[in-house]
């Protein structure tokens, strides 16, 4: 045997050896086999296919057969093959004159497995790069028939949709949990074509006119001289420009607020931002604007909490979205619309409903819900899915139709065009992910990546020579036309209407709107952007925007700062707070929710809890020292560990359950341990990466229940078992009621009185 052949031997057995390796023990857990490391022999069939790894059929509506099959080309028959099917003897090796001579340039395999892995990776998005998406279904409640003719929203009507949630600065590979709006774009597939409601988690944008994109994403990307800082806003360049660019003001707030850090996608209000147009059977338009209200509730992260997950685990909301739907607790949210009456001004309540840095309050125009969005699948592979979907607002439906906010005008154009460079040519819609489910009968033809085998000789209209064929449908065939929309005769001008000069009264109003904590919240945000600045000019002019919002929310940053609060140019606010935009003070259902479950002694209490966590639907983990399986007493299925104390951190629950009196401290290291933050042992020989997991917990409002003798834990991290949303001294069967009452309110906002409520 040649030398590779005599290295690949050396490391088979060093696999092999490590896997059959004595295991450190681990109480309880029963002699697991070593994992196999052998690759399987003999060749079995693929996998059944899944209509998504389907290649697009050879034969289409006006193709010839070309005998392939459907599936050829992605995953068939059992042996690996080359790009056109020939079978291959090896992967491992190149052609080589000889095992130690050159690789010789003839071989095809190799250039053709290296050329394609050349091209592997396309351009990123240039803005919502990181994204995670799944599919599910949309039903209509029937409940817009009056305003909107659309087919998919008509009563029980189920159309398939593909949902894409996204970071809009970070790159591809940037953590989730960065303070950022979040993207919420949905793509309905529709029996009258697709319709893409391409959304964000906030209601506002940056900019009033999409000629500033540019400059608003050039800002808030990371410095061009060194490209830092990834996936943030908390740098110079972007808050130069918001400073400077006062529309940017009420977005740059809600980015503050706890909506820049939501604790989950499936905890993420969605808007439609801009007005759109909704058409009804009779032709009559009414004015729309779109809004997703998610089940659970709007839930998010504290800042501390974000900046650990994002360390801890990067990938956090990508990998809750895909758990969720995997466990069956599918992801859902109402489809709601405010609608205003289609008038020549277009406003309403004097708010200009072109502009897209204004709500409209809920409580002037409430929102009605007209259908359910479920998810409840995961794709099948992401690049083909996640990365090749395509979102456009212009993909409109008959019923659907926009106005001209000069912001949506900018995106019809920019979406179709960013495709073509991204996805690499104009055929995109023929990209399985992104193929309607209407008939298409189009005259596009040619084109980098043209799937479709088009026959006949005239796609051009008139013609005589394909039978006049495709023909144009009328109303009656429910063709989409667009709104004949009067447009008032004016001078050609680069110029915004008077209102949109008013940017502070919508700031204003959500700061009026906030609840205490949210506001001090709001307070941290920006002392700690604003504080991650270099440039004095920067901070001080972000005080004086802040001064033209509200003076204490001024002052406060200031001091956080150590600069003086600039006095305020204006009145005191005079606003009608609206209370829907606060996320606190309600309650919502608790399903999926995270239970850390910490092993004691215990471990038949243990079992006990685990169920009743699970039979509340709820998602319970459990906790120990080390991994391994815990045996209960009697004959009752034995545990298994889900993480340890090193494998977690606090933040990925939601509540912690101590069940039963915590053992001594196993798998501990206490030198080690120390250097990552926990504190040192003390008397009670309690695990320090526990104590810090419970402080941690504390810190963020999260409800803490000590069960069978849990509570000795909760005494040697120094947490009082009488503060508010701690639970001490309960029996197994009584932990459940009152932890679902904690968690319905998402967390326990008054175990730490905001300073403005003490007087502070
Ligand atoms: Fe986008 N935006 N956008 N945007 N946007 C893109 O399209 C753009 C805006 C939004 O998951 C790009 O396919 C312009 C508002 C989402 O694939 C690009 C303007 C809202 C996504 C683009 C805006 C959004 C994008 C980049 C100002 C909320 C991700 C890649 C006129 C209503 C969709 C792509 C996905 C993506 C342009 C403003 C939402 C370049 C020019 C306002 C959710 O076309």
């Amino acid at each position: 045997p040649g030398p590779l052949k005599k290295i690949a031997d050396k490391v088979v057995d060093v696999v092999q050896n490590a896997a059959s390796a004595e295991r450190p023990e681990v109480p309880g857990a029963p002699g697991a086999a070593p994992p196999s490391v052998a690759e399987p022999v003999d060749p079995t069939g693929p996998l059944p296919p899944k209509p998504d790894q389907a290649a697009p059929r050879p034969v289409t509506a006006t193709g010839r057969d070309t005998g392939a099959g459907a599936t050829a080309r992605s995953q068939d028959g059992q042996f690996l093959t080359n790009a056109q099917g020939a079978r291959l003897p090896d992967g491992d090796h190149s052609l080589k004159a000889g095992p130690r001579g050159p690789v010789l340039l003839q071989d095809h395999h190799l250039r053709e497995k290296i050329t394609h892995f050349d091209h592997e990776r396309i351009p990123e998005r240039v803005v919502h790069a990181r994204g995670a998406a799944a599919h599910g279904v949309f039903r209509g409640y029937g409940t817009a028939a009056a305003v909107c003719k659309a087919a998919f929203l008509a009563e029980d009507v189920e159309t398939p949709v593909f949902v894409r949630f996204s970071t809009v600065l970070g790159s591809r590979g940037s953590a989730d949990t960065v303070r950022d709006t979040r993207g919420f774009a949905t793509k309905f597939y529709t029996s009258e074509g697709v319709f893409d409601l391409v959304g964000n988690n906030i209601p506002v944008f940056f900019i009033q006119d999409a000629i500033k994109f540019p400059d608003v994403v050039h800002a808030a990307k990371p410095h061009p001289d060194r490209e830092i800082p990834q996936a943030q806003s908390a740098h110079d360049t972007f808050w130069d420009f918001v400073t400077l660019h006062t529309e940017a003001t009420h977005h740059t707030l809600w980015n503050m607020s706890d909506r820049g850090i939501p604790r989950s996608f499936r905890t993420m209000e969605g808007f439609g931002i801009h007005t759109f147009r909704l058409v009804n059977a009779d032709g009559a338009s009414t004015l729309v604007k779109w809004h997703w209200k998610p089940k659970l509730g709007v839930h998010s992260m504290v800042w501390e909490e974000a900046q650990l997950v994002a360390g801890a685990d990067p990938d956090f909301h990508r990998r809750d979205l895909a758990d969720a739907i995997e466990a069956g607790a599918f992801p859902q949210w109402e489809l709601g619309i405010q609608t205003f009456p289609d008038t020549p001004e277009q406003t309403f309540e004097g708010i200009d409903l072109l502009d897209p840095t204004k709500i409209v309050p809920e409580e002037l125009a409430p929102v009605r819900p007209v259908g359910l969005l479920t998810l409840n699948a995961n794709p099948t592979n992401f690049f083909a899915e996640t990365e090749q979907v395509a979102f456009h607002p212009g993909h409109l439906v008959p019923g659907i139709d926009i106005t001209d906010d000069p912001l949506l005008s900018g995106r019809l154009f920019s979406y179709l065009d960013t495709q073509i460079t991204r996805l690499g040519g104009p055929n995109f819609a023929q990209i399985p992910i992104n193929r309607t489910h209407a008939p298409v009968n189009d005259m596009l033809r040619d084109g980098f990546h043209q799937h479709a085998v088009h026959s006949g000789v005239a796609p051009y209209k008139p013609n005589s020579l394909d039978g006049g064929c495709p023909f144009f449908a009328g109303a009656a065939e429910r063709a989409f036309i667009e709104y004949p929309t009067p447009v008032a005769a004016a001078a050609k001008v680069r110029e915004a209407p008077a209102s949109f000069a008013d940017h502070f009264s919508q700031p204003r109003l959500f700061w009026a709107s906030m609840s205490p904590v949210e506001r001090e919240h709001i307070i941290a945000a920006y002392t700690f952007e604003l504080g991650k600045c270099y440039e004095q000019a920067v901070k001080e002019r972000g005080l004086q925007v802040l001064a033209r919002i509200d003076a204490d929310l001024c002052a406060q940053v200031a001091a956080g700062l150590g600069l003086p609060a600039p006095e305020p140019t204006e009145p005191p606010a005079q606003v009608r707070p609206s209370p829907a935009l606060s996320q606190l003070g309600r309650t919502w259902p608790v399903d999926g929710r995270v239970v850390g479950l910490v092993a004691g002694t215990d471990h038949g209490s243990l079992a006990t809890v685990r169920r009743a966590v699970l039979s509340a639907g709820l998602v319970p983990l459990v906790i120990a020292g080390a991994g391994g399986e815990l045996r209960t007493a009697g004959d009752g299925e034995p545990l298994a560990v889900q993480r340890t104390f090193d494998t977690a951190r606090s933040v990925e629950f939601d509540a912690v359950v101590l069940v039963g009196a915590p053992g001594p401290a196993r798998g501990a290291n206490p030198a080690r341990d120390a250097k990552a933050g926990a504190p040192k042992p003390d008397a009670s020989g309690i695990d320090p990466r526990l104590v810090l997991m419970l402080t941690e917990a504390y810190r963020h409002s999260k409800p803490l229940v000590a069960v069978a003798g849990g509570q000795s834990a909760l005494q040697a991290a120094g947490i009082p078992t009488n503060a508010p949303g701690v639970l001490a001294g309960l029996g197994p069967d009584e932990a459940m009621g009152p932890l679902i009452e904690l968690l319905a309110g998402h967390r326990v906002w008054h175990r730490f009185p905001p300073s403005s409520e003490v007087g502070g």
